[in-house]
């Protein structure tokens, strides 16, 4: 279909439009985040345009002793938010990944060879496009054993990913989900990596500003490399880290940069050096503590009015409502869920639960996160009050008549100028 915005007005207005959407929706959707206004100045900077191939003092191209001052900034903001002084010299930073599927996928053609076996968690159990499923340059690739969660328990069984990794004997393992609302036990992990001569890849896309905010431990001394985003939890622009073993660094770099990217993004590097600083500041430890809270509060909320929660509540931002489990709702799919709950202006995603008998685009569940709501100001206080609206469009139906009330309370939460 010819679009009808082709003038530059237009898509300003397309834009003004967007910003009107969050401001008066409520954003549930647990992978996304508001950056404020100094996070997101660098993307609009003149480094945008910048070639850097390479790394600092490391360049195919002149004019870069400025960017690779900002490159080295990240580097270091990096290596502070996560690894412990005294560690630093083991480890190295590479802050150029354009996002989580590129880092995944530089540390697998980086560590491995088309046909090593790799362990994840398995899409359909709450893991990730890039951890090895079949339709993915991951699972084309690589030779994918699948570790899921108990069918009863929704938890992770680390006897069974021992199981597994002794009798597949993987080069790597990981750790690492999207909708697994569980603290993940990363020694265990690094154990059971250990035990098997396999690299422990720690994917902590979700919950990388948990970790920094002293709300969930660290894969820091357990994993030989780390992967993440920067936009999730983590509050900053779009785009990715690798955190590995020094000894694994020039793998690492070069399989980034020639090996599957180009130029890095110098004013998304910018902009992810302001995040790794901002998220060092005591408030940030306040906003993660706060999610949890959040999401606690809504998961209990929402149980205590016949909702079925995967595992039995979270931990963590975010949790998994099981439909076909949750009393008077087991007919209603998640992709309906998601469409009426959309219609009444709370945003959030349909969501596979683990076992689901619908197919990924129907689901039987919905995903509920908090990190977006937390910046713009909700408290566990208000989550009473959320679940009955949620509660309310989904059981009666109700979109029209609960439209205006919940624009009013999503405009209570100031979306980030
Ligand atoms: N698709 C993202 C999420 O929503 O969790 C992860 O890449």
């Amino acid at each position: 279909m010819k679009s009808k915005f082709l003038s530059v007005e237009s898509i300003n207005t397309l834009l003004d439009a967007e910003s009107t959407r969050h401001q008066d929706t409520i954003n549930l959707i647990a992978s996304e985040n508001y950056a404020d206004a100094q996070t997101r100045a660098p993307l609009a900077s003149i480094a945008g345009t910048k070639y850097a191939e390479g790394y600092p003092g490391k360049r195919y191209y002149a004019g870069c002793a400025i960017v690779d001052e900002i490159e080295r900034a990240a580097q270091q903001a990096l290596l502070d938010l996560f690894v412990p002084e005294g560690q630093q010299d083991l480890y190295h930073a590479n802050v150029q990944p354009h996002a989580g599927s590129s880092a995944n996928l530089a540390v697998y053609n980086g560590l491995l060879k088309p046909g090593d076996t790799i362990l994840s968690m398995s899409l359909a159990h709450g893991g990730h496009l890039t951890h090895g499923h079949a339709i993915n340059l991951s699972g084309k690739t690589y030779t994918i054993v699948f570790y899921g969660v108990n069918g009863e328990t929704g938890l992770l069984e680390y006897e069974e990913i021992e199981r597994l990794a002794k009798l597949h004997r993987p080069k790597l393992i990981i750790a690492g989900a999207t909708a697994y609302s569980r603290t993940i036990d990363f020694a265990r992990f690094g154990l059971i990596a250990k035990s098997v001569d396999a690299f422990l890849l720690a994917d902590i896309a979700h919950i990388a500003g948990l970790i920094a905010g002293g709300c969930h431990p660290s894969p820091i001394g357990y994993a030989d490399i780390i992967t993440s985003t920067t936009h999730k939890t983590l509050r900053g622009p779009r785009g990715a880290f690798i955190l590995c073993k020094k000894d694994l660094g020039s793998k690492v770099d070069l399989s980034i940069m020639p090996g599957t990217q180009g130029g890095p993004f110098m004013h998304a590097i910018a902009a992810r050096a302001v995040a790794f600083l901002k998220a060092q500041e005591p408030v940030f430890a306040v906003y993660a503590r706060t999610v949890c809270a959040a999401a606690k509060k809504l998961a209990n909320e929402l149980q205590s009015r016949g909702y079925h929660i995967v595992s039995g509540g979270t931990d963590n931002h975010l949790f998994l409502v099981d439909l076909s489990k949750s009393t008077g709702l087991e007919s209603l799919s998640g992709k309906e869920a998601e469409m009426l709950l959309e219609k009444a202006g709370i945003v959030l995603n349909r969501n596979a639960i683990p076992g689901d008998t619908r197919p990924p685009l129907t689901t039987s569940g919905i995903r509920i996160g908090l990190p977006a709501m937390v910046t713009r100001g909700i408290q566990p206080e208000d989550m009473p009050q959320l679940a009955m609206f949620i509660d309310t469009v989904m059981r009666h139906r109700e979109t029209e008549h609960l439209r205006e009330d919940i624009r009013t309370f999503a405009r209570r939460f100031t979306v980030p100028a």
